[in-house]
């Protein structure tokens, strides 16, 4: 590992890579007000905006003091923070409130919008379209997808092959369908108790096909959620020389395992090494993924639940690079990709690290690694909520 020179870690740095950022934060209601505009910024597509109050929001979130008007004056000095959302925090300092975010959760358009994209496979550019077509409630999705609550099986045919569920507009609306007809399921989340149980059911279906591999469960879990959305697991083969060949193909015959044991229902998206982008280096289809459709059988006393996993193989040299990746939070992830190009001249994403001028890789052997070679100070999961 060539250790690079390592920035110290401040609450006014401007990566979010620099910034260590809890789960909960000392202004976390103000937090929660500004979320709310910067969801009417998602779902009407408006990005950048969107973005100025992701940053907004996740500066907040690594301010350690509460905010009061005897220290507005340091909140001028932190980055992002502009002229209209320093107004907003006066504004909730003063009432408890921010005017914007109340007219915006009061919006018919905006609640209807807001509950399109809780359905797994619709974005807000999918709700703005179901919307335009006169759709308002998610009932009324229901009928125009023709989807019934809670569908068996067989009505909604898994999806396993990898080409089939390429982009396609059918594979699309396939998803929409899905996640229509689980969607007082998939609503719900997942205690970390049962994020384990299934992770460990997962590893035990595993052993079957393959010895030797591990996981680590990555995702808000690693983070400290108390409650998950979904499960990601990143899975490799301990062994250094061999693994790489070893997890080759292992994410299809894991999934196609999990599907014969009834564990896996419907698989959203598929990738194998059968993949190729011409577009990248041959390094980075190094991952197979599986966004999964699981069946938990948790709660004994209680009916089966259907749970979101995803399953994500790494070859060992890439298995530390695909867990920071993957464990997020998604503003962490961006800065992490921002600061490695700017400040490195590096490339990071969750498949690999390399260096821009010579294309050189590097294969940290830790997650400590994975810091060290991107020049930054380590930051455990739980301060990654940026
Ligand atoms: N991630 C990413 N790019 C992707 C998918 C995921 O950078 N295309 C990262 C950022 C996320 C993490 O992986 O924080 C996991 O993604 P989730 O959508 O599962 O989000 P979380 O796990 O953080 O929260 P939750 O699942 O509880 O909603
Ligand atoms: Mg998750």
């Amino acid at each position: 590992v060539d250790a690079t020179e390592v920035e110290l870690l401040s609450h006014t740095a401007k990566y979010s890579c620099l910034r260590p950022s809890p789960l909960v934060c000392p202004n976390q209601s103000l937090v929660k007000e500004i979320d709310v505009i910067r969801q009417g910024r998602n779902v009407e597509g408006e990005e950048r905006s969107m973005l100025s109050y992701s940053r907004a929001i996740s500066v907040i979130k690594a301010y350690p003091h509460v905010i009061t008007e005897h220290n507005i004056r340091d909140i001028h000095e932190l980055p992002f923070l502009g002229v209209k959302i320093l107004s907003m925090i006066e504004e909730f300092l003063k009432t408890g409130q921010i005017t914007e975010a109340q007219t915006m959760l009061a919006n018919p358009r905006f609640q209807s919008l807001s509950a399109f994209i809780t359905i797994h496979g619709i974005g807000p550019h999918t709700a703005r379209r179901l919307y335009d077509l006169g759709l308002r409630t998610l009932e009324e999705l229901e009928r125009y997808y023709e989807v019934k609550p809670g569908v068996s099986d067989e009505e909604t045919m898994p999806l396993l092959d990898a080409e089939a569920s390429a982009n396609t507009e059918a594979a699309g609306e396939r998803s929409i369908k899905i996640g229509l007809a689980l969607r007082h399921d998939l609503g719900q989340t997942i205690p970390r108790e049962e994020v384990e149980e299934i992770n460990g059911t997962i590893m035990r279906e595993l052993g079957h096909i393959q010895k030797g591999c591990k996981s680590v469960i990555a995702g808000g879990y690693r983070r400290g959620k108390p409650q998950s959305n979904d499960v990601d697991i990143v899975i490799t083969h301990t062994d250094w020389n061999l693994g790489s060949q070893k997890v080759k193909g292992l994410c299809r015959k894991l999934v196609q395992r999990l599907h014969e044991q009834g564990l896996v229902t419907h698989v959203m998206y598929l990738s194998g090494f059968h993949e190729h982008n011409v577009l990248r280096t041959h390094h980075w289809d190094s991952l197979e993924k599986a966004l999964t459709v699981f069946v938990s059988r948790h709660n004994s006393s209680r009916r089966n639940v259907y749970r979101r996993v995803d399953l994500i193989f790494a070859a060992p040299e890439v298995f530390w690079t695909a867990v920071v990746g993957w464990t997020g939070s998604t503003m962490f992830e961006r800065d992490l990709r921002l600061w490695a190009k700017q400040q490195k001249g590096m490339k990071f994403d969750s498949s690999g690290i390399s260096r821009r001028h010579d294309s050189k890789l590097y294969h940290p052997r830790t997650e400590r690694d994975v810091f060290k070679v991107l020049g930054l100070v380590y930051i455990h999961p739980t301060l990654r909520n940026a």
